[in-house]
């Protein structure tokens, strides 16, 4: 059982998520009230307040309460926030049609289709601008540690972190020979694991972390933001193979590397394991009882089933 081998304390996982998702959802709502020119601020509510887990937003309010003796995390917030602009944002660019060319996202047609392709540009545009606006401007935290992770954030979005996982992932697809186990992780590293590195350093710092709390947290986000992407493959595998022939047909003709192709389904498994085991060590040292949430999102990333 899952459940006790995060924490023997007593936690409900599951209000934890519904209650922090609502205030995420309700927040969200506010920053990006519908204004003038309408059809932009449409676009962007719309799939801003698309649904969506809201797991990077949910893991920067962990962090910060892990460290934080202020016991609500409004200060958090609009850091948060941001990181699920900036989500939603890669999310909208992703699926346009120069890119994965999605027709569907979070149950609903994508930004393009519902608003056209130049509306979803310029949406994704204005919430990557709006994210450094709100986390620079409603953060209630010294000018310092604002400061900070408006560098942290820029770093783990830019050229050096979620764009360079998509640009090489982009230039290795159609490649004749298989991406090596390296060049999988360079890509999962960057295109995944970065924002939820983002999420939870941020929340460190705007607590007034330590830098060793920091780089711990640091060490932990990257282990559940790879861990996210091998359950990702897995349960691709797992999916596909209930409807055997069919999709094992369609998993064959696409190029997309997976860990359980490249190292086979019960390694993969086992790397997983590995992770989730790596990602926990990094909160031992830290209060159980505030480490909880933290501990159990690492669970649920782990054992999540879609
Ligand atoms: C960031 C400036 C900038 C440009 C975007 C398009 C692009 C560059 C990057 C692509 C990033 C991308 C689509 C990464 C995949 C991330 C991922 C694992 C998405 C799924 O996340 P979930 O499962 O989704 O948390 P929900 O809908 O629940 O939020």
């Amino acid at each position: 059982d899952e459940s006790t081998t995060a924490t023997a304390t007593k936690f409900d996982f599951k209000s934890y998520m519904s209650d922090k998702a609502s205030l995420i959802n309700r927040s969200l709502d506010l920053a990006v009230p519908p204004s003038h020119p309408d059809r932009i601020h449409e676009a962007m509510r719309y799939s801003l307040l698309a649904g969506g887990k809201r797991v990077r937003p949910i893991l920067c309010l962990a962090a910060y309460e892990l460290l934080s003796t202020d016991p609500d995390a409004s200060a958090a917030i609009p850091a948060a926030l941001s990181i699920e602009m900036i989500h939603t944002m890669s999310l909208v660019h992703d699926d346009l049609p120069c890119m994965d060319d999605d027709s569907l996202r979070r149950g609903r047609p994508t930004c393009h289709v519902a608003f056209g392709e130049p509306l979803a540009v310029l949406a994704g545009d204005a919430l990557l601008a709006l994210a450094f606006h709100h986390l620079s401007s409603a953060t209630p935290a010294p000018a310092p540690l604002v400061l900070r992770s408006v560098a942290e954030l820029s770093r783990c979005v830019g050229s050096r972190g979620l764009v360079a996982g998509q640009v090489v992932d982009i230039e290795s697809t159609g490649a004749s020979a298989a991406p090596s186990l390296e060049h999988l992780e360079y890509i999962h590293v960057h295109k995944t694991a970065a924002l939820l590195e983002a999420a939870v350093v941020l929340g460190a710092i705007l607590a007034g972390g330590t830098d060793e709390q920091i780089e711990k947290l640091r060490k932990f986000a990257r282990c559940i933001g790879l861990l996210f992407q091998v359950v990702d493959d897995i349960l691709d595998v797992t999916k596909s193979s209930q409807e055997l022939g069919k999709t094992a047909g369609k998993d064959l003709v696409t190029d997309k590397t997976t860990y359980p192709k490249l190292m086979g389904l019960e390694r993969s498994r086992e790397f997983a394991g590995e992770l989730l085991r790596d990602a926990k060590e990094q909160l031992a040292e830290f209060d159980a009882e505030k480490a909880a949430p933290l501990l159990h999102l690492a669970d649920y990333i782990a054992y999540r089933q879609k």
